[in-house]
């Protein structure tokens, strides 16, 4: 055991020391999706590094930025306009943004739309990665990539999974990033000797979550009946379990995984599982509230302590095909990146169900 940590101890150190280095010459990195969840952290995560942060941005109908208030202004951010779908605006953002390191980030990744929309997720996922690739092969081939893969590659595999699991996707969300793992991945990695890497990362929340994943949907939902706002809101599966952790820990693994000498891949997680059952009875105590369940299945029902229903099953919110379990390993995490998350599930789903309220009242 202390010979374990020992080594943990020196690997960890050795990344924050070539963190430094690093961080000294200025490095510069393109972020695609930026404007998402997870770009966002890891554009301020890097700025905090003293990177200059390159983010590609796609045409939306309203403000894609909305994430990015705090650290827009910043002269150190550029935002070039382009989109995973058309390979020459790619081709333009590299060329201007010249990046030492790559973090492909964009993705269509709501696994529900993913059955709805199987052929826009794979343009995005699967070839919005192939065109990347060919444009870093030509214009900046010594880039470092980061690949954001995912625990959904797992899908049926009985948990814990770790690197060495065998991949069952279930969904094509699933399935593109899979395929995008094998091809671009692991193919150019062994095949042409691009540095690049998949973090295998299970899910990650944060008061910047989508509103659609179910985290965000029970913080918000919550809120709002804890305001007397809303009476009650459905969800579909209440017994699936997820490895939560913080999107803000997990953007610190991304960057480690390329400041290592070789690229490897790695799973990023907390270890811990939670139903989304547990996740609704979190956010309950987190607002000084109580809940029962009563009945099974699309007829259970979760009561407040005046016995108001709060909590409904809708069976449009189950999936055509569901992961039930996934908790990830993180023990390679652990050793070779010395990372290990900073936040757990309490403080996560308190800090989101603090978020939404105070956002929610401040705009009544
Ligand atoms: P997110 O909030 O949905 O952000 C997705 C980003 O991709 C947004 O910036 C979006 O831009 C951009 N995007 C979508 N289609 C694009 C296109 N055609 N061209 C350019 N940009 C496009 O996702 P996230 O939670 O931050 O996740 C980041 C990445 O990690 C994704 O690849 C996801 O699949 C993967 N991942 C996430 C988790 C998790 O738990 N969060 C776990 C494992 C893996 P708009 O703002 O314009 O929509
Ligand atoms: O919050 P979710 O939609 O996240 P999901 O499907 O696990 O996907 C997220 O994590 C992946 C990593 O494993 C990422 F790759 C992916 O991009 C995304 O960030 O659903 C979580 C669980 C599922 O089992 C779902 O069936 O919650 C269950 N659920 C139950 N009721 C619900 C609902 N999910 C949603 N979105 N909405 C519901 O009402």
């Amino acid at each position: 055991m202390a010979e374990f940590l020992s080594t943990a101890h020196c690997e960890g150190l050795k990344v924050e020391l070539e963190s430094r280095d690093m961080a000294k010459k200025k490095k510069r990195a393109l972020i695609t999706g930026i404007t998402g969840q997870d770009g966002s952290y890891l554009a301020e995560y890097l700025l905090t590094l003293r990177y200059e942060v390159w983010g590609l941005v796609r045409r939306t109908s309203l403000d894609p930025l909305m994430r990015l208030q705090g650290i827009a202004p910043d002269p150190r951010v550029h935002l070039v306009y382009g989109n995973l779908r058309d390979s020459a605006s790619i081709g333009r953002a590299l060329a201007e943004a010249q990046p030492d390191e790559i973090y492909n980030l964009a993705a269509q990744s709501d696994v529900g739309i993913s059955f709805k929309c199987p052929e826009e997720t794979f343009e995005i996922n699967y070839f919005g990665l192939g065109r990347l690739i060919n444009e870093v092969q030509h214009i900046c081939p010594k880039a470092r990539v980061y690949q954001a893969s995912t625990s959904e590659m797992f899908g049926t595999t009985k948990p814990p999974q770790n690197e060495r699991s065998p991949f069952r996707p279930v969904s094509p969300y699933g399935e593109s990033k899979v395929k995008a793992h094998e091809d671009f991945v692991v193919g150019y990695r062994e095949r042409h000797g691009l540095f690049i890497c998949s973090g295998i990362l299970f899910n990650h929340e944060s008061p910047r979550r989508g509103e659609h994943f179910v985290t965000r949907k029970i913080s918000i939902s919550l809120a709002k009946i804890k305001l007397g706002l809303q009476k009650s809101f459905a969800l579909g599966n209440l017994d699936a379990k997820r490895d939560w952790g913080f999107a803000g820990d997990y953007v610190r693994a991304m960057h480690r995984m390329l400041q290592r000498e070789k690229p490897e891949d790695c799973v990023i997680a907390t270890g811990v599982a939670h139903s989304v059952r547990e996740f609704v009875e979190e956010t309950i105590r987190a607002f000084d509230m109580k809940i029962t369940w009563k009945g099974t299945g699309v007829k259970e029902v979760g009561v407040d302590a005046a016995g108001n229903t709060i909590v409904t099953v809708d069976k449009k919110f189950y999936r055509p095909r569901e992961v039930n379990s996934l908790r990830g390993d993180p023990a390679k995490a652990k050793k070779r990146l010395g990372w290990k998350p900073n936040v757990t599930f309490k403080e996560l789903v308190r800090m989101m169900a603090k978020a939404d309220y105070e956002r929610i009242q401040k705009s009544l």
